[in-house]
């Protein structure tokens, strides 16, 4: 069994790769701590743009939605003077709808995550990381402010000084997350930023704990190559809060449980620094443009950890 921790963009991308060279056998377990409410409806950026990107229907180009959306309900809000700073198409608006529809009726987030996933073709199995509330939020030298506000309307301008996952100290890893975890022979960290993605599911109770107890295998890939985030705001945020964006210094948030990470040949030079931590590397080719360059991480990623 195989389980992979991601948050959107970077991780949706190996996502696609381990989908296609595990035949579609595997979980995905995917941070909720950036869903918002807009106009009323339950919006899950991250878990959208995984069962997008799995099913085909991805705006590879603009990183999030659905390709060849169209905003006309989004421009008559804002005739009637809503905010549109957050860019909902049409299609992408149904998904907001029946999530939200189906929550009112008392199914939880794991199970409309599931029947989305099913109906659209994911063809992967997508698991929130819990049912409960966590709301990411960015202490900035502005005040604090909700991750979106952060991120989508301000433009990650602001300078990050803390972040804090709301609600992570009561929520629960649901118990498919769990179960994923304690059946998994490996656990692949996809390339997604350590602090805004991958840190909300390692704070949910007991899951570092699972992490470093695994009689398996955990891998990271880097998602900072050269000094820069593969996608998103990671480098800039590391920056702010005083580290070298490196994927030394994401081995170092890792490295309680880390047994592997991939980085890219362009950062070679860092092998030492991570393999004092105890930490083994792979060195490859990180960034994933096509279908190709995906599914040969996966593959390298799956080398590694011994699954092929
Ligand atoms: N990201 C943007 O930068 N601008 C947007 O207007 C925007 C709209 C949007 C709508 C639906 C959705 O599922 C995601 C959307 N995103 C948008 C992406 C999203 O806010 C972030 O990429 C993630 O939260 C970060 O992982």
């Amino acid at each position: 069994m195989l389980t992979a921790l991601a948050g959107g963009v970077g991780g949706s991308k190996l996502l696609l790769g381990l989908k296609y060279e595990m035949n579609g056998v595997g979980t995905a377990v995917v941070n909720t701590a950036d869903d918002e409410e807009f106009f009323g409806l339950h919006v899950s950026p991250d878990i959208d743009t995984v069962i997008y990107t799995l099913s085909g229907l991805a705006d590879e180009s603009k990183g999030w939605g659905i390709r060849g959306d169209t905003f006309h309900t989004l421009e008559m809000l804002g005739r009637l003077g809503c905010e549109t700073w957050f860019k909902l198409g049409d299609r992408d608006l149904a998904i907001h709808i029946y999530r939200t529809m189906r929550l009112r009726a008392g199914a939880s987030l794991t199970e409309v995550t599931a029947e989305i996933a099913e109906r659209l073709g994911a063809g992967w199995k997508i698991l929130p990381m819990t049912d409960d509330r966590v709301r990411t939020w960015i202490e900035t030298l502005e005040g604090p402010m909700p991750f979106q506000t952060y991120f989508v309307k301000r433009g990650a301008a602001d300078r990050v000084v803390s972040i804090e996952y709301r609600g992570v100290e009561r929520a629960r890893p649901s118990r498919e997350v769990v179960q994923a975890l304690k059946e998994s022979d490996a656990v692949i960290i996809c390339p997604s930023n350590p602090f805004l993605s991958i840190e909300p599911i390692l704070r949910l109770e007991g899951v570092r704990t699972l992490l470093r107890q695994m009689d398996g295998v955990v891998l990271a890939v880097s998602p900072i190559v050269g000094g820069r985030a593969l996608k998103g705001p990671a480098a800039k945020i590391m920056a702010d809060l005083g580290m070298e964006p490196s994927p030394a210094s994401v081995a170092e948030l890792y490295r309680d449980f880390l047994d592997i990470m991939v980085l890219d040949r362009v950062d070679a030079h860092y092998v030492d620094e991570i393999s004092s931590m105890g930490i083994k590397t792979v060195i490859t080719d990180t960034i994933m443009n096509s279908l190709d360059e995906k599914r040969a991480l996966a593959r390298r990623c799956l080398e590694a950890v011994g699954i092929i």
